[in-house]
């Protein structure tokens, strides 16, 4: 790393809106090649996107330069997914002072361009499937923001989430082709290339001393290629990387081939190993198993290693204090191939004795857990981990004797817990417990909200609690409140900032300061308006995409996550169905309009048959002129992050329905009730925390809890009671069991009815339905008092100061990483 003597100044590019503006026509002349006369708002798009990056430029290298010259310890997300979405309005905003932001979208209009419709073009990077990919994504925001030296690591999905259509009210599934234009906020690599090795044997071998040595030989190589993504803090000079991998065939690979002359094998080949990163698995229900996922968590985890590595090499500090330099963080299993990779490295290419290398590797490792379903934990059958990646097999076996026999000694004569603590399941033919050796080769666990940690101490995994009581604890989620209420919704973050100036979007504590408005006429009144402005937009988004009308005045009641039995969409159709019911029977209730979004992973039948079921619902419900504008129904195709910036802003009540220890956190809920909207929830997840934040008598909490649920199941819970004993109940399910919703084919949802009856409900949606729909009428009946709801609204926003996810990674930072926050000033 030499600096040429003699370089000229650089430009400096400003951000004035003069500068912005001869930069803007500068990019698309000289960078996108393009004349004025025929440019395409994606061409504009391209040039504008190259104005912006190169105002984060120097800064990024600055950032990096700083944590090099200073040595600072680095904080490593390891990450198969990060749910970024757009980056234009983000980067803009990150970087810009407030006045600049606009007077560069001013720049654009004097030029004749619309700021929409061009920001609209860039295609989301939806690198991710849910909740645990964007939390990935907030993280990144925050690290950024408060100065701490964290970097992505991932991988470069040729394809991310699928796009989803509704056709005939069905999900079809389209590839998600986002690089098809180039993407403009990437820096190809192609010097940042590391070999991963998979398949071939070990042989062991004795040294000189004659101590056994182990290699891995006769490996299959794959090339894993670097490409870098600037992430700007807000309103800091910190710029902070993501560096996502992408395969590449190795060139010994095809020398081979090219030197027998077979050509057209080669280029297959090369085909083959470039498969690796082509497309994100868009499932998270259940583990499936596939080698190419398991090839693909070890690819990315073995170029982070090694990149990871080469860094600290640089800085000449002894591998004994690894830990001092670098905190990595297991964005859950997916990432957990890293405990025994590590160990790998320091053993094999080290010649490290274990004990020494099992120390840094556990006091450099720290887990989350996402998830409590015991189907989507993830478990490696022994044989094709034993294909795939021998030597880590070994490792593993010498991880689990070692901490077999500690259990053993801890707890003498209990052979049936040494056989559940195992990192091997030898129930269903041997698998490997990914959350064991996870667990087995951190030095903090983490769950992401109180009750989940909890449920994690006391039922999944309360004997590793037992063996190690301070090992697990609790880091509730946050979201950051740059993409999510300043960017989402610029008109409440403006009127805000009004009253409170602009403070709060670093420390969101600061929203506390709005309790006291909520008496102030005024701020009501421009509070509303806000809402209904934000409700009017997408009113127009579902007018224009969908054709459906609805009223902007309705209550806005919406459900947006993946779609999934625990999250209980059904529960919220049984609802829809019943309140459809009462108003063909005279039945009075305010106006309605129910809102729904989310994917079903494309192997999930049930799930999709839900989405059909919304859709026929919904066909039913919005052309019955008994009903007519009393009820709307609407499923938005699609929904992703940049859907969600339009729905979250437009929401009045949000849905946060989980059978009670079911879902973790939900981060949704966070969005939701930052923007203003209601919660009607169980006592699951973060919900719990947001009653406990804005008061229980601002949040609509209904349904059994937790703790009740394992007493329904324990008891051996029966739905029939509930069929039985609820006229209400039952004439909806016998709707669905009849065939009231799909006259052309009867049948089509008995699958559903028999799932919430004979097959035993598992989700308990009819042991909360009553619950459910009594608190739906207190909802009704608060929105008829619109001063008393815009109070609790109000009420809502003040009280989510705690789930920034700046208060979140300051935990991170302080109990598990050790690292300190370092500020920088932008300029
Ligand atoms: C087996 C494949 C697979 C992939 C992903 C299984 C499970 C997952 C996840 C754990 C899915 C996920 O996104 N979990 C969500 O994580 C959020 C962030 O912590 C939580 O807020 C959600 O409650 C949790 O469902």
């Amino acid at each position: 790393m030499k600096k040429p003597a003699a370089l000229p100044e650089l430009d400096h590019p400003t951000l004035d809106a003069a500068s912005i503006r001869r930069s803007l026509h500068n990019r698309l002349v000289y960078t996108i090649g393009k004349d004025p006369i025929t440019a395409t708002d994606r061409d504009w798009f391209h040039a504008a996107a190259a104005v912006v990056r190169e105002r984060m430029i120097e800064r990024w290298m600055e950032t990096m330069r700083s944590y090099y010259v200073e040595d600072r310890k680095r904080v490593y997300y390891l990450s198969m997914e990060f749910l970024m979405g757009r980056a234009m309005t983000n980067s803009m905003l990150n970087i810009c002072a407030e006045k600049e932001f606009r007077d560069a979208l001013a720049a654009l209009g004097e030029m004749g361009l619309k700021p929409e419709s061009i920001s609209e073009i860039e295609p989301d990077a939806a690198l991710g499937n849910g909740g645990l990919g964007r939390l990935a994504a907030c993280f990144l925001d925050s690290m950024a923001t408060m100065g701490i030296a964290g970097y992505g690591y991932g991988i470069r999905y040729e394809y991310g989430m699928f796009h989803q259509g509704i056709e005939n009210g069905q999900q079809v599934e389209h590839p998600d082709n986002w690089l098809r234009y180039g993407n403009p906020w990437e820096f190809p690599r192609p010097e940042v290339l590391y070999q991963v090795k998979f398949h071939g044997r070990v042989v062991d071998f004795a040294d000189e001393h004659g101590h056994k040595h182990y290699q891995w030989v006769d490996s299959d190589d794959v090339m894993a290629m670097a490409y870098d993504y600037p992430i700007p803090g807000y309103d800091t000079g910190t710029v902070n990387n993501m560096r996502l991998w992408a395969a590449k065939a190795s060139r010994d690979f095809d020398l081979k081939y090219f030197n027998e002359g077979n050509y057209i094998a080669a280029v297959e080949d090369k085909n083959d190993s470039e498969n690796l990163s082509k497309v994100l698995y868009p499932d998270d229900t259940t583990e499936m198993g596939r080698e190419l996922r398991l090839k693909q968590q070890y690819f990315f985890v073995s170029a982070s290693l090694q990149d990871m590595l080469y860094r600290f090499a640089k800085s000449g500090t002894p591998l004994d204090n690894l830990p001092d330099k670098v905190a990595v963080q297991l964005n859950d299993t997916h990432p957990s191939i890293a405990v025994p990779e590590l160990m790998r490295i320091l053993i094999d290419e080290h010649r490290m004795e274990w004990t020494r290398a099992w120390g840094i590797v556990t006091r450099t490792f720290a887990y989350t857990n996402h998830t409590l379903m015991p189907e989507a934990l993830e478990t490696w059958p022994v044989p094709l981990f034993e294909r795939v990646l021998p030597r880590h097999l070994q490792i593993i076996y010498e991880i689990n004797q070692r901490f077999l026999r500690d259990v053993m000694h801890h707890y003498p004569g209990d052979p049936a817990l040494w056989q559940r603590m195992s990192l091997i399941d030898e129930a269903k033919g041997k698998r490997i417990r990914m959350a064991h050796l996870a667990i087995v080769g951190s030095h903090k666990v983490n769950g992401v909200a109180a009750i989940h940690t909890r449920l994690m101490k006391e039922t999944i995994f309360a004997d590793f609690h037992r063996l190690w009581p301070d090992k697990i604890v609790n880091m509730t989620n946050g979201v950051t409140p740059r993409r999510w209420l300043n960017q989402a919704n610029p008109a409440l973050s403006k009127l805000i900032t009004t009253h409170l100036g602009k403070g709060w979007l670093k420390d969101l504590d600061q929203l506390r300061q709005l309790t006291p408005l909520t008496v102030d006429a005024g701020f009501c009144e421009a509070f509303v308006r806000v809402k209904r402005d934000n409700k009017a937009r997408l009113a127009a988004m579902i007018q224009q995409r969908l054709a459906i009308r609805v009223d902007p005045a309705s209550l806005f009641d919406v459900q947006i996550k993946r779609i999934h039995e625990y999250k209980r969409q059904l529960l919220n159709v049984l609802h829809v169905i019943t309140l459809y019911n009462r108003l063909r029977a005279g039945g009075d209730a305010p106006p309605r309009t129910v809102i729904f979004g989310g994917k079903a992973a494309p192997g999930y039948r049930l799930a999709k048959l839900i989405i059909r079921l919304i859709n026929d619902v919904a066909d039913i419900v919005n052309n019955d002129p008994l009903v007519r504008d009393r009820l709307k129904v609407v499923f938005i195709p699609n929904y992703d992050v940049s859907n969600a910036e339009i729905i979250i802003p437009a929401a009045d009540l949000s849905e946060q329905i989980s059978t009670a220890g079911t879902e973790a956190s939900g981060t949704g809920n966070m969005k939701l009730a930052l923007n203003g909207a209601l919660t009607i929830g169980t006592l699951d997840g973060a919900n719990v925390e947001i009653r406990n934040e804005v008061g229980p008598e601002n949040i609509f909490i209904f349904g059994l809890t937790a703790d009740e649920v394992a007493q329904q199941y324990a008891a051996g819970y029966s739905p029939w009671v509930h069929y039985d004993n609820n006229a209400e109940l039952r004439q909806t399910l016998d709707m669905l069991r009849d065939g009231f919703f799909s006259p052309e084919d009867r049948d089509r949802y008995k699958p559903v009815f028999d799932q919430l009856t004979y097959h035993g409900d598992h989700y308990l949606l009819l042991a909360d339905y009553a619950s459910y729909i009594a608190c739906q009428e207190q909802v009704g009946q608060l929105y008829r008092d619109p001063a008393a709801w815009t109070r609790k609204a109000i009420l809502n926003v003040a009280g989510m100061g705690q789930f920034s996810s700046d208060r979140t990674i300051g935990q991170y930072a302080k109990t598990i990483w050790n690292v300190e926050p370092v500020a920088r000033t932008a300029g």
